[in-house]
C-alpha cells in the first residue's frame, strides 16, 4: 500500500455509469479522473491490437458458481493481466484488505508483483480497481428473494458487486468489502484455472469482457462442520472456510459439542475440555480448541465475510459433558465415555438449577468470543426429554441467548417452545412437511432450510461412496441441486426462508481428504441454491459450470469427488500463448 497520503474516495476511480460503457469510456474513467494520458491511449491501442490478434478468453463471463445474477458479455473487450499490472482501492481499510487478498491469490501462480495502492498517482499501469461505492445500495435490502423469484436488483445491496472487464482493466465495484470479496471470487473463477498454481506458471491471464451485476437470493448462506464425532485442527477448518469463501457462501456453523467429545475450552467448566474433549468416535484421541484456536477460526473467517455460528448441542447430545461433571447428569453418575454413533440416549438434568447454571456459564463465555450475532443451542434428538420438560427447557435457554444479546438458532425440535423475538429454526427433515414447523413460523420464526435428503452432506453420493450414511438417501450432484429452499417445506412462505445451510457430519470422516470427498462438488450445489436468483436455476447449465471447477481443485491440490453426471473436462482447457510451454496444472 502507498503511504502517500489518501487522497479520499473520490480520487479512485470514479463508478461507471450504468448501461454499457464502451471502452473509450472505460480509458476515460477507470484509472483516472483526468484527461487520458498519452501512454493510457497508446495502452489502449495495443491492448486493442492485441485482442485482434490474441485468442480470446477461455472462460465465458457466465462461467461462474454460483451463477451470476446478469451477464452481458462483450467478446470485444476481453483483457490479459499484464505483469506490470496493478490493483488499485479505495481507501477504506476493509476494502484495502480485499485488495491484498486478491493480490494474494493471483501472485503465486502469476509470479507478477501486483501491488496494492491507494492512490492513482503516478497514474497507474492498467490493472483491477476495486471500489466502494455506498450509493450502489440502492436496494432495500439488495437479496434478490426480497424481489420474488423473478426480481432483479439495481442496488448492489449488503453483499451484491458489479464487476465490469473492459479492454483498459477491470473494475469491482460494491457498497461494502464482503460485496467486493464476492466480487474478487467471481474474478478468480473467470481466469484460467492455471491461476489455482501454488507456484508460477507461463500462462495468457485472460479475463472475457463485459459486465456481471449481482445480489444474492438469501442472506444466510452457511455449511455446517462437526467437529465433535471427529475432532479437527485448525488448519482443516481454515482450509474448509476457504472453500466456503470460494462459492460466496457466508457462514461456517461449528458443530462443537456432542456425545463423543467437547471441543471449545470453557474456563468456568475446565473439565469439559480436559475429560470431556478427550474422546471421538472409533477411540481415537479427540481434541478440543483453546479460546485463542476458536477466535482464530472465527477472525479467519471474518477476513472472508463469513461469521461462525458455534452450537452447544442441549439437552440432548451431551454424554461428553455428564462424563465431566457427572452433577449435570439425571442419576449423577457419570456415565462412561462414547465412541459410538448412536443418538438420543444422553440429556443434561432439566429438574437441577445447577444444569441452568452451567447453560449460562458456558453460553456466556462462548458469546464472548463471538463477534457474529447467532447462538445455535442445537435441541435436536433429545428423546428422553419430552413435552413440557423439553420446551420449558428451550424456553429457558433461549431467554439466555437473548440475554447474552444473541439471536438464538436451533435444530427445528425446538419449534412447539415458545417463540422469542428473531429466533431461527434450522430444518432438517426428508419430507418438506412439518406443521409443528409451519406453526412456529406462524409465531414469527424464520427458517435455514438443510433438508437431510438434498443438504447432507455426510450422506453417500453412490452407494460405493466409501465414507458417509445413507438414512437420508443417496444424495448425487443432480439431487443436492434440484430443490428450492424458497417453497421446499410446505406451508413455509419464502419470506420466512432466512437461507440455506449444508451441514457435515463427521461419524465417517476422518480427515481432510475425507471432508474435501464429501463437500466437493456438493458445496457449491448448495451454495448456488443460497446465492443465485432462481430464474437461473438449469441442471444443465448448473452442470457444466461445475465441470470447470475440477480443474481448478486439481490445480489447487483440493481433493473432489469425480461424480460421473459431471461433465469433467478431459483434455487441456486453456489456450496457452505460442511458443510457450503448456502448462500441466491445467488439466485435471
Ligand atoms: C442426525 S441432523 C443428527 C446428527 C447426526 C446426523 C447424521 C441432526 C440435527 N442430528 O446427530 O450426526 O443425523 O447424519
Amino acid at each position: 500500500m502507498s503511504t502517500t497520503p489518501s487522497p479520499g474516495p473520490t480520487a479512485v476511480p470514479v463508478p461507471l455509469p450504468a448501461g454499457e460503457p464502451d471502452a473509450a469510456t472505460l480509458a476515460r474513467t477507470a484509472l483516472s479522473t483526468g484527461e487520458p494520458a498519452a501512454a493510457t491511449l497508446a495502452r489502449t491501442a495495443e491492448q486493442t491490437a492485441g485482442t485482434l490478434l490474441a485468442p480470446t478468453a477461455p472462460h465465458r463471463l457466465a462461467d461462474v458458481v454460483p451463477a451470476p445474477q446478469h451477464v452481458e458479455p462483450d467478446p470485444t473487450a476481453d483483457w490479459v493481466l499484464p505483469a506490470d499490472a496493478v490493483i488499485v482501492s479505495s481507501a477504506d481499510p476493509a476494502a484495502l484488505a480485499v485488495a491484498e487478498q486478491l493480490a494474494q491469490l493471483l501472485r503465486p501462480a502469476t509470479g507478477y508483483p501486483l501491488p496494492v495502492t491507494d492512490t492513482i498517482t503516478p497514474e497507474p499501469a492498467n490493472g483491477i480497481a476495486l471500489v466502494l461505492d455506498d450509493s450502489a445500495d440502492l436496494g432495500a435490502e439488495g437479496y434478490s428473494a426480497d424481489l420474488g423469484a423473478e426480481g432483479y436488483s439495481a442496488g448492489l445491496g449488503a453483499e451484491g458487486y458489479r464487476l465490469d472487464i473492459a479492454t483498459v482493466g477491470v473494475r469491482v465495484t460494491a457498497a461494502t468489502a464482503a460485496g467486493l470479496f464476492h466480487g474478487v471470487q467471481t474474478l478468480r473463477q473467470l481466469l484460467p484455472a492455471a491461476i489455482e498454481s501454488p507456484t508460477p506458471v507461463t500462462e495468457r491471464w485472460a479475463l472475457p469482457g463485459g459486465t456481471i451485476t449481482d445480489v444474492p437470493r438469501f442472506p444466510y448462506r452457511g455449511a455446517m462442520l462437526d467437529v465433535a464425532r471427529h475432532f479437527f485442527a485448525v488448519e482443516d477448518v481454515l482450509r474448509v472456510v476457504d472453500h466456503l469463501a470460494r462459492y460466496k457462501l457466508n457462514h461456517l456453523h461449528l458443530h462443537l459439542t456432542d456425545d463423543q467429545g467437547w471441543r471449545i475450552a470453557v474456563d468456568s467448566w475446565p473439565k469439559l475440555t480436559t475429560v470431556g474433549g478427550t474422546t471421538e468416535v472409533g477411540g481415537g484421541p479427540g481434541g478440543h480448541y483453546t479460546k485463542a484456536d476458536y477466535q482464530r477460526i472465527v477472525s479467519y473467517a471474518a477476513a472472508r465475510h463469513i461469521t461462525v455460528v458455534p452450537e452447544i448441542d442441549l439437552p440432548g447430545h451431551t454424554n461428553s459433558a455428564l462424563v465431566a461433571y457427572p452433577e449435570l447428569a439425571p442419576d449423577k453418575i457419570a456415565p462412561p465415555p462414547y465412541t459410538g454413533t448412536e443418538v438420543g440416549f444422553s440429556y443434561v438434568d432439566p429438574a437441577d438449577e445447577r444444569t441452568y447454571d452451567f447453560v449460562a456459564d458456558v453460553l456466556g463465555e462462548v458469546a464472548a468470543l463471538t463477534p457474529g450475532p447467532w447462538l445455535h443451542i442445537g435441541g435436536d434428538e433429545a428423546f428422553k426429554v419430552k413435552g413440557e420438560v423439553y420446551t420449558g427447557f428451550v424456553e429457558r435457554v433461549q431467554r439466555t441467548v437473548a440475554d447474552l444479546g444473541k439471536t438464538v438458532v436451533g435444530w427445528h425440535q425446538l419449534a412447539p417452545a415458545a417463540h422469542l423475538d428473531g429466533r431461527v429454526l434450522q430444518w432438517w427433515g426428508t419430507n418438506g412437511e412439518d406443521p409443528t414447523t409451519v406453526d412456529a413460523v406462524r409465531r414469527g420464526a424464520r427458517l435455514i432450510v438443510s433438508p437431510g435428503n438434498h443438504a447432507y452432506l455426510d450422506m453417500k453420493y453412490a452407494p460405493d461412496t466409501p465414507i458417509g450414511h445413507d438414512w437420508a438417501g443417496l444424495i448425487d450432484v443432480r439431487k443436492a441441486y434440484d430443490w428450492d429452499p424458497g417453497t421446499h417445506v410446505a406451508g413455509v412462505p419464502a419470506e420466512a426462508v432466512l437461507g440455506v445451510e449444508a451441514p457435515l457430519w463427521t461419524e465417517s470422516v476422518t480427515s481432510l481428504a475425507d471432508l474435501e470427498l464429501l463437500l466437493l462438488p456438493r458445496l457449491p450445489a448448495i451454495a448456488e441454491l443460497g446465492w443465485s436468483t432462481r430464474a437461473t436455476h438449469d441442471w444443465a447449465d448448473f452442470r457444466d459450470r461445475l465441470a470447470g471447477q475440477g480443474p481448478r481443485w486439481t490445480t489447487a491440490g483440493i481433493t473432489f469427488h469425480r461424480a460421473p453426471e459431471i461433465p469433467w473436462p478431459t483434455a487441456p482447457t486453456i489456450p496457452t500463448q505460442r511458443n510457450m510451454p503448456q502448462t500441466d496444472t491445467a488439466t485435471p
